[in-house]
């Protein structure tokens, strides 16, 4: 029986540059629901389509806005949990890390991680749809009842334009700063740790494969496999909140 924890924590030990790939699995154990998971996923209650682009957001501004109040205010009700902690252990651990999220939470940077790449923008980083500039957060200290509420997004102070989550909706391109670094950091990384995502959303799922192009062991946590099976990369099943903190104990006794 091959003891996978212990060729990632080799892997993990003899690395300089470490990135963590991170999708809603890692948020999770802080109580946030993931996407995909079948009850509890958020796309088991809503249609992303209906959400999560700028089409609906012109047909029904106030359904849209409504829905990131509600997910911004479940966030801030939430705590980063023991994965999100293990990652600032890593990086001062002295070696070089680079986060990339998919997630739009700020749970990575309320933990201590610096220089967190948001590849699909935050929840904290309003913006106005019309003349794109960034509103402050304060403008939206709008609390929301339920989930589903519908709530008139403010306007904006230089245009008057309604304001937007500072989100990437599908068929939006991500930021271009934030995805070349992504792939600069896939593509010059030893390891990369990809963990609680589905890999279903391009071009952000595409990274994993660009760093095991580049020659990099690439480590999944999830209790589900994802694995593509390519020589250098392992499967760790299970709850990042409790991998990976073991697997820092293995590899780095941290
Ligand atoms: C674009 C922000 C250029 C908003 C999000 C190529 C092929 C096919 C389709 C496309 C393609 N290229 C582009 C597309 C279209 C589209 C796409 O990928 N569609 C998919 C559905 C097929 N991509 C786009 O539109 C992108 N833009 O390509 O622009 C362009 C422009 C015009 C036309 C063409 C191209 C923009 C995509 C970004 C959308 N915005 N988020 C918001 O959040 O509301 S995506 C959003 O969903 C998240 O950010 C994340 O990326 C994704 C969800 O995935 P995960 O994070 O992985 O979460 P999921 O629930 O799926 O999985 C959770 C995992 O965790 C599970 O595996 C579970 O087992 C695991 N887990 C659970 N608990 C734990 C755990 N793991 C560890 N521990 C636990 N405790
Ligand atoms: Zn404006």
């Amino acid at each position: 029986m091959i003891d996978v924890l212990a060729n990632a924590a080799t892997a993990l030990q003899q690395a300089r540059h470490i990135v963590v790939f991170s999708g809603a699995g890692i948020s999770a154990e802080s109580g946030i629901p993931t996407f995909r998971d079948q009850l509890t996923g958020l796309w088991a209650r809503h249609d992303p389509q209906l959400l999560e682009t700028a089409k609906a957001f012109r047909k029904n501004p106030a359904l849209v806005w409504g829905w990131y109040l509600w997910r911004r205010q479940q966030v801030l009700q939430a705590q980063p949990n023991a994965a999100h902690r293990a990652i600032v252990r890593l990086a001062d651990s002295g070696r070089q890390v680079t986060v990339i999220t998919q997630n739009i939470d700020d749970l990575h940077e309320r933990a201590g991680s610096q220089g967190v790449v948001h590849l699909h923008g935050s929840l904290m980083t309003p913006k106005c749809f019309a003349c794109h500039r960034a509103a402050a957060l304060n403008s939206v200290e709008q609390s929301i009842s339920e989930e589903g509420a519908v709530v008139e997004p403010p306007r904006c102070s230089h245009c008057n334009g309604r304001l937007r989550p500072g989100v990437v909706w599908f068929g939006e391109d991500l930021p271009t700063e934030a995805w070349k670094a992504a792939v600069q950091a896939a593509r010059h990384c030893d390891v990369m740790l990809s963990i609680g995502t589905s890999g279903v959303v391009m071009p952000a799922a595409s990274l994993p494969d660009l760093a095991l192009a580049a020659g990099a062991f690439v480590i999944h946590i999830n209790p589900i496999d994802v694995c593509m099976d390519e020589p250098k990369e392992m499967m760790l099943i299970g709850d990042a909140g409790h991998v990976l903190p073991a697997l820092l104990e293995r590899a780095l006794a941290i």
